[in-house]
């Protein structure tokens, strides 16, 4: 029978820290973080996220601007409108919500952001300081699975650790985050063939995959903490890539779907804007 790490829970404590920082920040700087969004299309679920980063913000007293641009805009008007931004001394982080229309390059977006108001932690300089293990802004996703990870004051040295899904966003930099903690890191993708063998040897498994029910019972070994990555909407319910109700049963520890890593993802973006915002201010 496993614990259930609540992101929903540890994001609120997270959250209230953050509040508590800006609030000094204001008085020290007589300004508050600013992080702009910018979204692209209509997609309901993209639009939620953004939404709920926006009150995030607000709720932790931050400056929080959304901006909504239609699926039309060129590549060029969306690289201008971020040069913009990086040039503007009252915007502290700035972030294109992903995916963007296909007719846009988004390593060029991800490249056009300047380093100190990268909030996603995407530029390379950024991606490389994860793979140095050197100070930088790390990706809200992994950034927040490492925080659950910790919250559970399990040790994370000498553990073998599965991590499900390549993604530059996900797989690829929380597999760095493990090794940096000394766990022995496996990175596993679709073509894997002995998939279920090495999900068996795993101390933590986080599955990023974006497909429901792909981690089940009988891949889980007996006392691991499991991390749940996915989100995904099967008729119109949320749902992970864990088979949620059977794996609790065999992990020590799980994270829910929804309230568990999006939260946390959130909570992390918050934490970035403030680091952004030092990196820019307090020089
Ligand atoms: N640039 N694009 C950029 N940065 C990101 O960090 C993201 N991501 C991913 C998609 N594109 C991005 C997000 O914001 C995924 N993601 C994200 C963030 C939050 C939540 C889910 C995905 C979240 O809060 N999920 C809630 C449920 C929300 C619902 O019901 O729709 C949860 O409890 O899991």
């Amino acid at each position: 029978m496993s614990n259930i790490i609540s992101g929903k829970e540890l994001s609120k404590t997270i959250r209230q820290e953050v509040k508590e920082e800006v609030a000094k920040l204001k008085e020290k700087f007589n300004k508050v973080p600013h992080l702009v969004v910018i979204i692209i299309g209509e997609d309901p679920a993209s639009l939620s996220y953004v939404k709920a980063k926006e009150r995030a913000c607000l709720r932790a007293g931050m400056k929080s601007t959304l901006m909504r641009k239609e699926e039309s805009i060129t590549e060029e008007e969306l690289l201008n409108l971020i040069h913009e931004l990086n040039n503007d001394d009252d915007v502290h982080g700035i972030l294109v919500q992903l995916p963007v229309p296909g007719h846009i390059d988004d390593n060029k977006v991800i490249n056009a952001i300047k380093q100190e108001k990268d909030v996603d932690g995407f530029h390379p300089l950024n991606v490389a300081s994860v793979h140095l293990g050197t100070p930088g802004i790390l990706p809200a996703t992994p950034k927040g699975i490492m925080t659950m990870l910790k919250s559970t004051n399990t040790e994370i040295k000498g553990k073998n650790a599965l991590v499900i899904g390549r993604s530059n966003i996900v797989g690829k930099p929380v597999a760095m985050l493990l090794l940096k903690e000394h766990a022995t890191v496996t990175i596993a993708h679709s073509r894997t063939q002995n998939m279920k063998e090495l999900a068996l040897q795993a101390d933590i498994l986080v599955a990023a995959v974006g497909r429901p029910n792909m981690v089940t019972a009988d891949m889980v070994k007996e006392g691991a903490i499991v991390i749940d990555v996915g989100v995904n909407r099967v008729d119109d319910k949320l749902v992970g890539d864990v088979d949620f109700e059977a794996v609790k049963e065999k992990a020590s520890f799980i994270t829910p779907v929804p309230g568990g890593v999006g939260p946390m993802t959130i909570a992390s973006l918050l934490q970035n804007t403030i680091e952004c915002f030092l990196m820019i201010e307090d020089k």
